[in-house]
């Protein structure tokens, strides 16, 4: 009579110690040296026209590292403001839609491309020249800021190794 409630008692016990391991697994990642492993590479932000008040940047960020690095947002010296925005189609519509964070696997490259996922720069009040450049930063999760000079285009830069897709 007694065999029953010992079993009871020691698979509560049981999964008491699975979850407290669970959660030590979860909450016991090392240190990350995600602010040497991210690097933007063609980086651009569209020239305006000189009332607008709007623009997009554009480029890639490569995680080098060997561990994910989450992008919790960006910063430009253009603009009051800097968001991350994805664009879904939503049946022959396409709408911007704000990104509130985007990981990048170890290896993976997040591209900001026309069309595509970019960076949004808000309040713009006076549009940089065609020509000069601005800074671009994007921030992790870890606080880490990694910045970039990115030139005012009116489009797409030319790049070196477009055509091979390759790098490193
Ligand atoms: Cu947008």
């Amino acid at each position: 009579m007694t065999l029953t409630p010992r079993r009871a008692s020691s698979a509560v016990i049981c999964s008491v110690l699975s979850s407290l391991l669970m959660v030590a697994l979860m909450s016991g990642s090392p240190p990350s040296q995600a602010g040497d492993a991210l690097h933007w590479k063609d980086a651009w932000v569209r020239s305006m026209p000189p009332a607008a008040q709007v623009t997009a940047a554009y480029g890639q960020l490569m995680n080098h590292g060997d561990e994910m690095i989450t992008i919790t947002g960006v910063t430009s010296t253009v603009g009051a403001e800097a968001q991350m925005h994805d664009v879904i189609a939503e049946g022959d519509q396409r709408r911007m839609t704000p990104l509130t964070s985007v990981e990048i696997a170890p290896g993976e490259t997040l591209t900001f491309q026309p069309g595509g996922r970019h960076i949004m720069l808000l309040d713009v009040v006076d549009p940089p020249l065609e020509g000069s450049q601005v800074e671009l930063c994007a921030l992790s999760e870890l606080g880490n800021r990694t910045c970039t000079q990115a030139p005012i285009e009116r489009q797409a830069p030319a790049t070196q190794n477009a055509h091979t897709g390759h790098h490193h």
